[in-house]
């Protein structure tokens, strides 16, 4: 489109524009003779000094033999039965390809105009996104900025030296910190011209696309001091990627964010003298980093100039330009210029822009109406050959787009060498692995806080588009670990056609749940042995350590800790009783370990979760574990402390005659069989089971053992060393141990049966679900995608908090009039 090379560097030449990642590291890797051949002239060059890069670069590569400049492609539509596509511009000129790469930049198409009366305006008028070649001269003028994104925070200082009046129209503000330009630092060139080759693919491993070796630590590990002194170390550096991994957490813990806010707010406030307008000038509508943050060079100092004025449009909306200025709610502003840096349709705008067509000729702008549909942000289903380089769903704009630009021509290129090498002339991902993947980009955001802000990764500040967080966060480096395996595994969900085809192995790259994956990996990183090959205390020992180290889970209104009447022995329980008003329901709750790890202390922050979100009593009890009481001791203990709560529910604070039972794995067996005990024995009556992911027979042979044999914490061999402790080999078909292999499952109390898909117990749950719905007990049937057995329970896993919640939510409803029979699902 643009008359030459440079991309975003070509159009954004408003005063002040610099790149915000160091030159150094702005820099491309393929050719290492430009690392002797360019250097740059300061830490964060201007923009005039990288477009030069980006000429020289295509110069020396004779790139610009093979590009039409100034030519738009209005259209792109594929021709299934040529496998082709056609390609028509805006010079009337067409085109046909077999393959369509758009490598149309992620802030390249300038956000439409939503400001009423702008074609009024008779005065000058300038775009950030595309401003004149010809230098543009403000002196004496009376100027107004409309935007406080990077494009207005980097031009407002240097258009305030020159206008004779600078209106600055600010709708949300910035967090910015500033970037202390100037030499390149010597640590830097320093690292660079030693290792070059190390250095470059150090960051292609990084997270954001810059080798950044900073010390982690979550902000609750520092002290008061040492938060600010981190802050204030960030502030110094200048660099958007240290103020951004100040704290491991700053991500995703709003408090920990909020130590960073709340120092660059300290610091607006003693930049800017008028408070009134340093007020303004703080952001406290979202948290730090989840609209990008911008580096500055004297913008906060700006605002002390008598020349400039801040208007804020939150408080004073405009409601319309004029032939002569602007109107906000309370007056009538004159100018002779308006500069819009009012931003960008982010990362979809360029490529629905073109008339795209796949096939059955459906538009991209369709298949995309609900938020971008893309596997790996590189392909999307339905057009074949079509290529995105940093599409939605990538990395991009959360890293240094160099590497990230390179690492996916790179794929792509090799993409193509495959099928070219195994005669293929088709490519397109499949349904599930698309689908997958864009569940997988989700997933990763909604563990953070990125979803909290109105910001154009979000989709944002287009009005209109729907709101889907863009970008991919889980880092560079872990990207391009995806991307690798996708073609290590025979391009997973990638479907090929052609005279060599077709071929395709459908599959998910990542279906755990993220936070699910970083749990298994830290484990991995730990280097147990498996619990197996542990003597049964070291096991114990093994189990509350881990407890231990998990987040404590909410305080409850009261911790009350006692002894029951076990079948044989008294039994320690610990009574979870909400904040509110009593009585409550009561819920007899037994902890997982397979009957022989496991205590009152490893279930404790699962158990205070549930008593807050359910508000009722949690009874948790420790029975007796194998191999000292082997089998059937902790399911007559479990029966035992069932009889015990309904018996003095009303000494205990819960209302007599509403008891329901609860436990996960193990635990879950034994609220099971205590359930079919209690039927079987003329009560207590009981109002519900909560079975999470519950031990239901002794079949090894089902699928998901197979399937989950090893890998995700409970394994197979493990499950075998918790039978071999706890029951004989004769005794685990009885009902007893194994509650699906009753004959009788009819009067059973409402269940709600909760199984992980990555779990050997998975499909023995769902069994026992099944079996009951059969019988006509009203179940409810949660099977949590991506999730393992060791995940759901924990107070850490942020996916698996809307398990948690319908969890709750089901004891709650054991507590109503029973309904009628609901459908599984
Ligand atoms: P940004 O960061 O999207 O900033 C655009 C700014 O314009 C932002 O402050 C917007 O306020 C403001 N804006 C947008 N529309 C309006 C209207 N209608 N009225 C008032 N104010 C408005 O774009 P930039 O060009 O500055 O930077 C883009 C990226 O380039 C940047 O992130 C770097 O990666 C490089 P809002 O925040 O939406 O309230």
């Amino acid at each position: 489109k643009a008359g030459d090379v440079g991309g975003t560097w070509y159009w954004n030449r408003y005063p002040g524009a610099r790149c915000d990642i160091q030159s150094i590291d702005y820099s491309y890797s393929f050719d290492p003779e430009l690392e002797t051949e360019w250097q740059w002239s300061e830490k964060y060059a201007t923009q005039p000094e990288i477009l030069r890069y980006l000429q020289f670069v295509a110069d020396k590569h004779d790139l610009r033999s093979g590009i039409e400049f100034s030519t738009v492609v209005e259209e792109a539509h594929w021709d299934e039965t040529g496998r082709m596509w056609h390609l028509r511009t805006d010079r009337g000129g067409s085109l046909s390809c077999r393959f369509y790469i758009m490598a149309t930049g992620c802030l390249s198409m300038p956000k439409a105009m939503d400001i009423d009366g702008a074609d009024r305006f008779q005065g000058e008028i300038y775009y950030t996104s595309h401003w004149p070649h010809d230098p543009v001269d403000f002196t004496g003028k009376r100027v107004a900025v409309i935007g406080t994104g990077s494009s207005g925070v980097q031009s407002i200082p240097l258009i305030a030296q020159q206008a004779r009046q600078l209106t600055v129209f600010q709708r949300t503000p910035v967090f910015s910190i500033p970037a202390h330009n100037g030499p390149i630092p010597a640590a830097k060139l320093a690292q660079i011209k030693v290792r070059h080759d190390d250095y470059r693919e150090q960051a292609r491993w990084s997270a954001g696309g810059v080798p950044y070796d900073l010390p982690g630590g979550n902000a609750v590990a520092f002290s008061a001091a040492e938060q600010q002194a981190r802050c204030e170390a960030a502030w110094i550096a200048g660099e958007l990627l240290h103020i951004l991994s100040v704290f491991d957490d700053q991500t995703t813990n709003a408090d920990a964010n909020d130590i960073i806010a709340g120092f660059i707010r300290d610091k607006i406030r003693s930049i800017v003298k008028d408070p009134e307008t340093a007020e303004v000038l703080c952001p406290t509508s979202y948290p730090f980093g989840t609209k990008r943050p911008c580096l500055d060079s004297d913008y906060y100092a700006t605002f002390n100039r008598d020349n400039v004025r801040l208007v804020d449009l939150q408080k004073t909306p405009i409601t319309t330009i004029t032939e002569t200025g602007i109107d906000t709610a309370v007056e009538s502003l004159e100018f002779d210029a308006i500069v819009f840096a009012t931003g960008f349709d982010a990362m979809t705008g360029a490529a629905v822009a073109v008339d795209i067509r796949g096939q059955n000729g459906i538009t991209l702008k369709d298949k995309w109406s609900e938020g971008p549909k893309s596997y790996l942000g590189l392909v999307t289903a339905g057009f074949p050959n079509f290529f995105t380089i940093t599409g939605p769903g990538s990395p991009s704009v959360l890293s240094n787009m160099v590497v990230s630009i390179e690492q996916h021509v790179d794929w792509i290129c090799d993409c193509l060498d495959f099928m070219r090498d195994r005669e293929l002339d088709s490519i397109e991902p499949t349904e599930l692995a698309e689908n997958a993947w864009v569940q997988h980009v989700r997933d990763f955001g909604d563990l953070t806080l990125f979803p909290r802000a109105n910001s154009w990764y979000m989709g944002a500040n287009v009005p209109g588009k729907p709101r889907v967080f863009l970008p991919y966060v889980g880092g560079v480096g872990v990207y391009r670990k995806v991307c690798d395996e996708v073609v290590e595994q025979d391009y997973l969900g990638l479907s090929f056609d052609g005279p060599g085809g077709p071929r395709c192995r459908d599959g998910v790259i990542r279906p755990l749940k993220p936070d699910v994956a970083i749990m298994l990996d830290i484990i991995a990183e730990l280097d147990n042995p498996p619990m197996e090959t542990m003597s049964v205390e070291e096991a114990r020992a093994f189990a509350v350590e881990t407890a231990s180290q998990q987040p404590p889970g909410p305080s409850v209104g009261e911790v009350v800790e006692g002894s029951l009447p076990g079948a044989a022995d008294d039994l320690a329980y610990r009574l979870y009783r909400p904040a509110s008003t009593g009585p409550h329901p009561m819920v007899v709750y037994f902890h997982g370990g397979g009957w022989v790890i496991g205590n009152l202390d490893t279930d404790d922050a699962f158990c205070r979760e549930l008593c807050v979100q359910s508000d009722t009593i949690i009874v948790s009890v420790n029975y007796g574990h194998a191999p000292e009481a082997r089998f059937p001791t902790a399911v007559e203990d479990g029966f035992s402390a069932v009889q015990w709560v309904a018996e003095n529910a009303a000494g205990l604070g819960g209302i007599p005659g509403s008891l329901a039972v609860g436990g996960w794995s193990a635990g879950g067996n034994i609220a099971a069989v205590v359930s079919q005990l209690a039927r079987d024995n003329n009560g207590p009556e009981l109002a519900g089971q909560l079975l999470i992911c519950p031990v239901t027979d002794s079949d090894f042979s089902r699928m998901s053992y197979k399937e989950n044999a090893e890998g995700y914490v409970l394994t197979t061999d493990l499950m075998h060393w918790f039978w071999d402790h706890y029951a004989d080999p004769a005794d685990r078909k009885h009902p007893m141990a194994s509650p699906l292999l009753t004959d009788n499952l009819s009067g059973l109390p409402p269940a709600m049966v909760v199984t992980c898909e990555f779990d050997p117990l998975r499909d023995e749950g769902r069994a026992y679900a099944e079996a009951l719905a059969s019988a006509g007990i009203r179940v409810r049937h949660l099977n949590c995608q991506g999730q393992i057995h060791t995940s759901i329970t924990a107070g850490a896993i942020m996916s698996g908090a809307d398990a948690r919640a319908e969890m709750a939510a089901s004891l709650q409803e054991f507590f109503k009039e029973p309904a009628g029979i609901e459908s599984l699902n």
